[in-house]
C-alpha cells in the first residue's frame, strides 16, 4: 500500500545540504576569472551632484571599468514603474545610476568592475562626486505638510498616491453609531534582513551571444524579461538562474536593482564574469524596506460593542521611490475590516515620498499595519465599552454561515472585491481562549499583582489575502528509462521547502514515492512561464497547476497501462511506482509505460517489452500511445486563480513586564491558525514560526533610525536589534484546516502569516500588565524598554 503525502509531516529536503553547509548560493557559484563589483553609493539623503570625476578610479591599478550614468548609454533611465495605478501623479522610480540628483543616502552614483572587491572597493573610494546637500524631511507627518523640503519637485507635499475606497455606506452609518473609539497608531521602518544578502554574477558567452545570471532573486523569469528587454536582447539568449537563496521576505522580489541591470550590461561589455554579493552596510542603505504607516481610525458602535462602521486616514511611506506603487498601502486598506463583519468601510490614504530606500512589500505587506490599527481599536472600544476584549470580537467576528462575505467597494491588490472566502473565525477564538486558558487569568493576573508582578494577555486577529494570481505553471514528466518523476516550475524558493510540497502533490496523483519526484524550480531554462514567488502563493498557484499537470500525466499513465495490460482504465490503480490491475498481481513499472509512450525508447527497452502484452504495430510505434496521442508521459498546465483565498488566525499571548527594567517576558504564546487544506503541516508550522520570529521583532526591537539629516544611524546588526533565537518564545500552535473554496486543492497561502498580528499581541498584552500603573497606550511599535518606562512613568 502506499501511503498518501499530501497532508503528511515530511522534513524538508533541502534541509540536510544546507544544515551542512553544502548549499549552493551566487557567491559559491564558480566562476572562471571574475571580476568583482562595488558601488560609490550617495553620503547624502537628498543632494545635487555637481560632478562626478572617476579619473583616478580608472587609473587604479587593477580597475577593469567604471562606470557613471554617462557610461551606460541606453540604460540610463528611468525605471519602469511595476503596478500603475491611477491614484499616482507621475510616479518616479530611479535609475540605475544617480543622474543629476541623489535621493536616498546608499543610492548608486557609479559602479567600479575590478580584478577583486578590495580592488574595486580602492577604486570606489577614489571616485569623486561633488555633492551640493538639499535640506531634508524624513518624518512621514512633518514630510506632508505645506512647507516640507520636496523629495522630487514634481510632487506637492510629497504625496506621490492619494486613494479613498468606500464600502456600504459608511456616512449614514456613522449617523446611527451610540458610540466612537478614534486612535492613532503607528508602525515603524523595518527590513526583511534575510541571512543572505543580495547578489548577482553574470557571464556573457560572446560565441553564443547567450548570456547567463545568477541572481539571488524570488522572481527569476520576471528579471529575465526584464533584462532581456532592457539589455536589448532575445529572451531566449538570456538565462536568469535563483540557485540556493538564503531568505529573501519581498525585498528580494522583482524591482529591478540597479546591480540587477549593471552587472550583466558590464560582463557583456567586458567579456568576463563579473559579480556583486551585496554586503550587510548595503543591504541597509540599499535594499528595500517596509512598514512605516500612521493610522488615523475610528471604530462606530453599537453600544453593545457591534461595530457599525469603520473610518481609517493614514499615511505610507514610500521612501524615494514607488517602483511598487500602491500595492503595500492598497492591501492594508483592503485588510483594514480584518475578520470582523462591519458592513460600512471608508478608507483613505497618502503614499508620501521621503529621502530614504524605497519601500517594497516586506513579508506581510501592510497587512501587520492593517492589523495593529483595526485589534489596537478593537481593544480600546471593548475598554471604553466595559467589555471584555473576547467579548468585543465575538459580537463583530464573521460567522461561518456569512461566508462569503463581499466587502464590495474595496479592491484588493489583485483589482477584485475583498470576499472573504471561508474559514471558522469564532471557533479559532474559542480555541485560542481555552488554549491560554483566558477565562482564569483574572484570577491569576490579581493574584500576581499581589506579589508585585505584572502579567498581561494580549490577542489579535488578522486576515490574509494569499495566492494572487496572474498564474503560475508545472511541467511533470516521467523519465522512461528511471520511472522518476520530474517536475519544472517557474517559482523558486528562499526556504518555503517548496521541493518537499509539490513532489508530495505529484506523489499521490502518479502513486510513486515522494524521494521519487524530482523539482527543479529558480532557472529560466528549466521552465520559461511564471511571475514571482511573493505573495503566499506558491501554494495556491502554483501548488494547483502542478496539482493538475500530474493529473494530466495520471490519465495518460493510466490510459497507457490500461492498453498495455489489455484492461479497462477504470481497472488501473498507480501505486508503489507502478500502474496495477485492481485485485490482481498484474503489474507494469511507471518506467515501463513511460518507455511505451516513447516511441524509440520502446524498441531499446526490453522490460518495456515483456510488460507489454502485445506487440508494438511497428518499431519505431510506442505502443501504448493512442492514434494522435502526443509522446511521453508527460504534461504541462497552468493555473490562474479567480481571486485572492483568505487565510487567517488568532494569537494570543501571556506576558510579564517589569516596570523597573521594562523588559518584556512572554509566558506563553499561542497561535492558532487556518490555511486551508495544509500540504505539509511540518513546513506550515516553519513557516507560521519564522514569521513570528520576525513578527517579535517588529514588535519590539526592529527599527530603522534616521537622524534628521535622513542618514540612517544603525544600519548594521549592532544597533538594529533583531531577535535571536533567546527571544523569540516556545509557540504552541493549533492548526484549523477550511478548505478554500476557490482552488481544486482548498489550500490558503501562509508563507506570511506569522508575522501579521504579532505587535498588534504584543501591545495588547503590554497594555494588559501596565492597567494598574495607568500611563499611556501602547499604539506604537516597535515596542521600547524606554517607551515602557515613559508609560509607566506617565511621561
Ligand atoms: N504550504 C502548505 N500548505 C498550505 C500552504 C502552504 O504546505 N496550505 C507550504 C507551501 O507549499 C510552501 C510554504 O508552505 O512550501 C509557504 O507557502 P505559501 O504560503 O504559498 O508561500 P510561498 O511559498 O509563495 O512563499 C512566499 C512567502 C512570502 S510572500 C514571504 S515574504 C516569505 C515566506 O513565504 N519569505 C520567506 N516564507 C519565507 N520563508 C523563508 N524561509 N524565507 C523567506 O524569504
Amino acid at each position: 500500500m502506499s501511503t498518501r503525502s499530501f497532508g503528511a509531516r515530511i522534513r524538508r529536503n533541502i534541509d540536510p545540504k544546507l544544515l551542512r553547509g553544502e548549499g549552493s548560493f551566487v557567491d559559491d557559484i564558480p566562476l572562471p576569472s571574475p571580476l568583482h563589483a562595488a558601488f560609490v553609493r550617495s553620503p547624502f539623503a537628498r543632494a545635487r551632484i555637481r560632478s562626478v570625476d572617476a579619473a583616478a578610479a580608472r587609473a587604479h591599478p587593477g580597475v577593469a571599468a567604471v562606470y557613471t550614468c554617462d557610461e551606460i548609454g541606453a540604460l540610463d533611465i528611468e525605471l519602469p514603474q511595476l503596478i500603475p495605478h491611477p491614484s499616482m501623479t507621475d510616479p518616479r522610480t530611479q535609475r540605475p545610476l544617480a543622474r543629476g540628483d541623489v535621493f536616498h543616502v546608499g543610492q548608486p552614483v557609479a559602479m567600479v568592475v575590478a580584478v577583486d572587491r578590495y580592488t574595486a572597493e580602492d577604486a570606489a573610494a577614489l571616485v569623486d562626486v561633488d555633492y551640493d546637500p538639499l535640506p531634508v524631511e524624513v518624518d512621514l507627518e512633518r514630510a506632508v505638510m505645506d512647507g516640507a523640503p520636496l523629495v522630487h519637485a514634481t510632487h506637492p507635499n510629497n504625496v506621490a498616491a492619494h486613494f479613498r475606497q468606500v464600502s456600504g455606506d459608511p456616512a449614514r452609518a456613522m449617523a446611527q453609531a451610540e458610540h466612537v473609539t478614534r486612535i492613532r497608531v503607528q508602525v515603524d521602518r523595518s527590513t526583511a534582513a534575510p541571512m543572505e544578502c543580495r547578489a548577482v554574477a553574470a557571464m556573457f558567452d560572446a560565441v553564443t551571444g547567450e548570456l547567463t545570471v545568477w541572481d539571488g532573486t524570488q522572481a527569476p523569469i520576471s528579471v529575465r524579461g526584464a533584462l532581456a528587454s532592457i539589455l536589448g536582447l532575445d529572451e531566449d539568449k538570456v538565462r536568469v538562474v535563483a540557485p540556493d537563496v538564503g531568505g529573501g521576505f519581498g525585498q528580494k522580489v522583482y524591482q529591478f536593482y540597479p546591480d540587477e541591470l549593471l552587472v550583466p550590461m558590464a560582463a557583456r561589455a567586458l567579456g568576463r564574469p563579473v559579480k556583486y554579493i551585496e554586503d550587510r552596510r548595503e543591504n541597509f542603505i540599499g535594499s528595500s524596506q517596509e512598514r512605516t504607516q500612521i493610522h488615523e481610525i475610528e471604530l462606530h458602535a453599537r453600544r453593545t460593542g457591534e461595530v457599525i462602521a469603520l473610518r481609517d486616514l493614514f499615511l505610507h511611506d514610500t521612501g524615494a521611490f514607488i517602483p511598487y506603487g500602491i500595492a503595500i498601502p492598497q492591501v492594508a486598506s483592503t485588510s483594514i475590516a480584518g475578520a470582523y463583519r462591519i458592513p460600512n468601510i471608508e478608507v483613505e490614504f497618502r503614499c508620501v515620498y521621503t529621502p530614504t530606500v524605497p519601500v517594497t512589500p516586506y513579508r506581510g505587506c501592510g497587512r501587520p499595519q492593517a492589523t495593529f490599527a483595526i485589534e489596537r481599536a478593537l481593544d480600546q472600544l471593548a475598554e471604553e465599552l466595559g467589555l471584555d476584549r473576547f467579548e468585543v470580537r465575538r459580537r463583530n467576528l464573521v460567522a461561518d454561515h456569512e461566508f462569503p462575505l463581499l466587502r464590495s467597494g474595496l479592491l484588493f491588490a489583485d483589482g477584485l472585491p475583498v470576499s472573504l472566502d471561508s474559514g471558522q473565525y469564532h471557533r479559532a477564538l474559542a480555541l485560542l481562549a481555552e488554549r491560554l486558558g483566558a477565562a482564569g487569568f483574572a484570577e491569576e493576573q490579581e493574584l500576581a499583582r499581589g506579589q508585585g508582578r505584572y502579567l498581561g494577555l494580549g490577542l489579535a486577529f488578522y486576515v490574509e489575502g494569499t495566492g494572487l494570481g496572474p498564474y503560475e505553471g508545472g511541467h511533470v514528466r516521467v523519465h522512461p528509462i528511471t520511472g522518476k518523476v520530474y517536475v519544472n516550475t517557474g517559482l523558486t524558493s528562499q526556504g518555503q521547502g517548496h521541493d518537499t510540497v509539490f513532489a508530495q502533490i505529484v506523489a499521490d496523483q502518479l502513486g510513486v514515492a515522494v524521494e521519487d519526484v524530482i523539482v527543479v524550480e529558480g532557472d529560466t531554462k528549466a521552465f520559461d512561464w511564471g511571475v514571482a514567488t511573493f505573495a503566499s502563493r506558491a501554494a495556491v498557484v502554483s501548488g494547483n497547476a502542478i496539482h493538475q499537470s500530474a493529473a494530466l500525466v495520471r490519465a495518460k499513465a493510466i490510459a497507457a497501462a490500461a492498453n498495455m495490460l489489455e484492461v479497462d482504465a477504470e481497472a488501473i490503480d498507480l501505486r508503489e511506482g507502478a500502474a496495477w490491475v485492481r485485485g490482481t498481481n498484474r503489474h507494469v513499472s511507471l518506467a515501463a509505460v513511460a518507455t511505451a509512450t516513447n516511441p524509440l525508447r520502446y524498441a531499446f527497452n526490453e522490460a518495456a517489452k515483456a510488460a507489454t502484452q502485445f506487440a508494438p504495430a511497428s518499431r519505431h510505434d510506442g505502443p501504448a500511445l493512442r492514434p494522435g496521442e502526443h509522446p511521453g508521459l508527460e504534461a504541462t498546465d497552468y493555473y490562474s486563480p479567480p481571486c485572492a483565498t483568505w487565510a487567517y488566525g488568532v494569537h494570543g499571548g501571556l506576558f510579564e513586564v517589569d516596570p523597573v527594567t521594562c523588559a518584556v517576558k512572554v509566558l506563553r504564546y499561542v497561535c492558532v491558525h487556518d490555511c486551508g487544506t495544509m500540504i505539509n503541516p511540518t513546513i506550515v508550522e516553519g513557516q507560521v514560526l519564522g514569521g513570528i520570529a520576525q513578527g517579535f521583532g517588529g514588535a519590539l526591537y526592529e527599527r530603522i533610525e534616521f537622524d534628521e539629516d535622513g542618514n540612517p544611524i544603525n544600519a548594521n546588526f549592532v544597533d538594529f536589534l533583531i531577535p535571536y533565537a533567546t527571544e523569540v518564545p516556545p509557540v504552541e500552535i493549533l492548526h484549523l484546516e477550511t478548505p478554500s473554496p476557490l482552488n481544486p486543492l482548498g489550500v490558503k497561502g501562509v508563507g506570511e502569516a506569522g508575522c501579521i498580528p504579532v505587535g498588534a499581541v504584543v501591545a495588547s498584552g503590554i497594555e494588559d500588565a501596565l492597567r494598574p500603573l495607568g500611563g499611556a497606550p501602547f499604539r506604537h511599535v516597535p515596542i521600547t524598554p524606554s517607551m515602557i518606562h515613559a508609560a509607566v512613568a506617565g511621561t
